[in-house]
Formats: structure tokens, sequence, C-alpha cells
């Protein structure tokens, strides 16, 4: 009777356990960052491969940022946080300095990307780059220096965004970021800090949950094993 009670009270308590999801929070740091300039004496030049690249009102310039999320390959991604570093501001906006942040369409190089060129000899079908989907409307460069969360969601707000880097964590074509600003204000520069520069100064955090049959098979060895030892 007693033995029963306990297999009992252990088999509640791993269904119990089981049902409680665990959450496990990756920091993934961009491995290719760059960014372009409209104007004409700048079409050709990359930035952001050691001297920092920044935005500017509408649209003149875009930042193009990557990251490889291999590493969570399996995992049920719930929420992401993309995180730039600002470090300098010309001069402050009523707005906040809002940014939109899209899926790349295309591939770019991150040594050779620029305003025509997607990577060396190969053209944008668009000038300035090729968006895909917008992931993020919401986020905002602000007017100090820091850290600024340009893009977030989770699986009730901007759920596009956690579908789009589950995508790329499955294996789906992974292109990266465009970011620009589409607001008109003049003379309004936010410069970002590249990865040269600082390898941790643009992440993307992202939480996932543990696989629940892996979880429930080692609480079922653990239990067994225990049961085992009593006797
Ligand atoms: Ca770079």
């Amino acid at each position: 009777m007693k033995k029963n009670l306990l297999g009992l009270g252990l088999m509640l308590m791993v269904c119990g356990i089981a049902q409680a999801t665990i959450i496990e929070t990756a920091t993934i740091y961009c491995d290719a960052d760059a960014g372009n300039y409209d104007a004409t004496a700048y079409q050709s030049t990359t930035f952001g491969n050691g001297g920092g690249w920044n935005l500017v009102p509408n649209k003149h310039k875009k930042g193009f940022l990557h990251f490889d999320l291999s590493s969570l390959a399996g995992k049920t991604i719930t929420s992401v946080q993309l995180m730039v570093t600002v470090n300098w501001t010309q001069s402050p906006v009523s707005n906040g300095y809002p940014v939109n942040v899209y899926t790349a369409a295309a591939a770019w190089d991150e040594s050779t990307v620029d305003w025509i060129e997607r990577m060396a000899g190969v053209n944008w079908t668009t000038a300035g780059g090729d968006l895909g989907t917008l992931v993020c409307s919401s986020g905002a460069l602000g007017n100090s220096n820091g850290v600024k969360i340009i893009a977030s969601g989770d699986e009730t707000t901007n759920n596009i965004l956690v579908q789009t880097v589950q995508n790329w964590a499955n294996g789906g074509a992974n292109y990266g970021f465009i970011i620009q600003n589409e607001t008109v204000i003049a003379s309004s520069q936010r410069a970002i800090t590249d990865r040269e520069t600082n390898p941790m100064a643009t992440s993307l955090v992202v939480s996932y949950e543990i696989p629940e049959p892996a979880t429930l098979g080692l609480l079922v060895s653990g239990v067994l094993f225990m049961m085992r030892k009593k006797k």
C-alpha cells in the first residue's frame, strides 16, 4: 500500500513537472554587420567594418545585420529582442528616432555590400537593399547613447519576428536583417557600434523552451533509478 502511494505520488510529480515549461535564454552576437549610403559619392562605399555605421532620416542609409541561429536548431523559440549600441547622436528628435526592421530578401557580403551591390559584382534588385518582410516597426534608437532595443516580439505580440528567427534556427534561408529610419527629420544621425569595434555591441536575445520529451525522459529515468534504489 505504502509502495503504491509512493508510486502514485511520483507519477503525479512527474506529470506536474513535465507540464511546466522550462525557458532558457541565449544571447547571440551578430556575425556580420555593415551599412550603406545613397549619396552619389558613397554609393560604392561599404561601412561598418571597423569605423562603425550609422542611420540617417528617410531611408538614405541602411544597416545590415546577420546572426547565426544554428545553435538553436530544434528549440522552440518564444521571444526575441534585437539590440544595437548607439555611440553618437547628432541631435535629439521628438519621435524618438524610430527604425523599421525587415528581413533581407537576398544574401549580402559584410565586406563588399554597398548601395548598388549586395556583394562584389552582384547588384541589389532594388538599389539600397532588397527588403523582405517587415518584422518590427516599434523599435527606436532614441536620443542618447547606449544599448537600444530596435525589435522585439513574443508568441502573442509581434509573433512574425519569432517565426522569422525560428525559421532561421530551423535551417531556413537566413539573409539577416535590414534596418532603416523612414521618417523625415533633417540632419539627425545615429551612429551604431560595429562588431569589429565591439563584438558584443549588437545582439539577438532569444528565449526558447527546453524540448519536453527529453525533460520527461530524464525525469522518468531519474524516478525509476530512485525507486530501484529503494528496493
Ligand atoms: Ca562589420
